[in-house]
């Protein structure tokens, strides 16, 4: 299987990529944009930096939220299928898996981690890292623990005696649940143990494309996050 001529080397396409790096979603499109060695421009959009109710953004995307990406005159918002469009256009048999066996386990993981993952961090991302120290109601975010540590908890099991999630090689559906998962293991409270979640994300670490975007601070209070967010750009 190869890549659509379109895309293939010899033609490279413009890539431009709007979002902060605070954001899992955009750090999903960094980290895939350099797993594929692609050079690209961005632009800082988002959070404490606006500019996503400017109409000309409007027009890319119109829910105003990052991150977007421009790929010559294809242009995308949802991170996860702007992930799966790069790996699909550059990244045949690497980023997107040959194997439709393995393929189907990165589609399946992916939208896990959007759909049954994501939601159960939300309310203590929220209640915690985007919370002002000060009014932090850790007594009234304690039933958002156990919900949280059974979703790890079927990552875990699934990435027992193995060093990728989906297959045998790292492919896109590594992304999205890493992005996810590490931001639930550095939450100042109730992060939940998951040994082998732990050994996967140190393993994914030593990836170019993770240590440069996607290891970065997040910090515990909402004063801690601006700073970050702020330094990141
Ligand atoms: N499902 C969308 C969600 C996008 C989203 O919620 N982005 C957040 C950042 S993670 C956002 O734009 N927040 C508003 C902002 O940064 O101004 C995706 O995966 O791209």
């Amino acid at each position: 299987m190869r890549c659509p001529r379109r895309w293939r080397a010899g033609r490279r396409e413009m890539i431009t990529v709007w979002g902060r790096r605070s954001s899992g979603n955009v750090q999903k499109v960094l980290w895939a944009l350099t797993e594929l060695g692609l050079g690209f421009e961005r632009k800082v959009v988002g959070g404490q930096f606006g500019g996503g109710d400017d109409p000309a953004y409007r027009a890319m995307n119109p829910n105003g939220l990052v991150p977007v990406l421009q790929d010559g005159d294809v242009t995308l918002f949802e991170s996860d299928a702007i992930v799966r469009h790069l790996a699909r256009t550059r990244g045949m048999g690497t980023l997107q898996p040959a194997d439709p066996a393995h393929a189907a386990r990165a589609d399946m993981w992916t939208c896990w981690a959007a759909t049954t993952l994501f939601p159960a961090i939300n309310p203590l991302f929220l209640g915690l890292v985007r919370t002002p120290r000060a009014a932090q109601d850790v007594a009234a975010l304690k039933p958002a623990v156990a919900p949280l540590a059974e979703r790890i908890g079927v990552l875990d099991r699934a990435l027992a005696g193995r060093d990728f999630l989906c297959g045998a090689t790292f492919s896109f559906g590594e992304i999205a649940p890493a992005i996810f998962a590490r931001r639930a293991l550095g939450l100042p409270f109730g992060a939940p143990a998951a040994p082998n979640v732990a050994a996967w994300l140190g393993r994914l670490a030593d990836r170019p494309g993770f240590a440069r975007w996607v290891d970065v601070p997040m910090g515990g209070c909402l004063e801690e996050w601006t700073a970050h967010e702020k330094a990141l750009g």
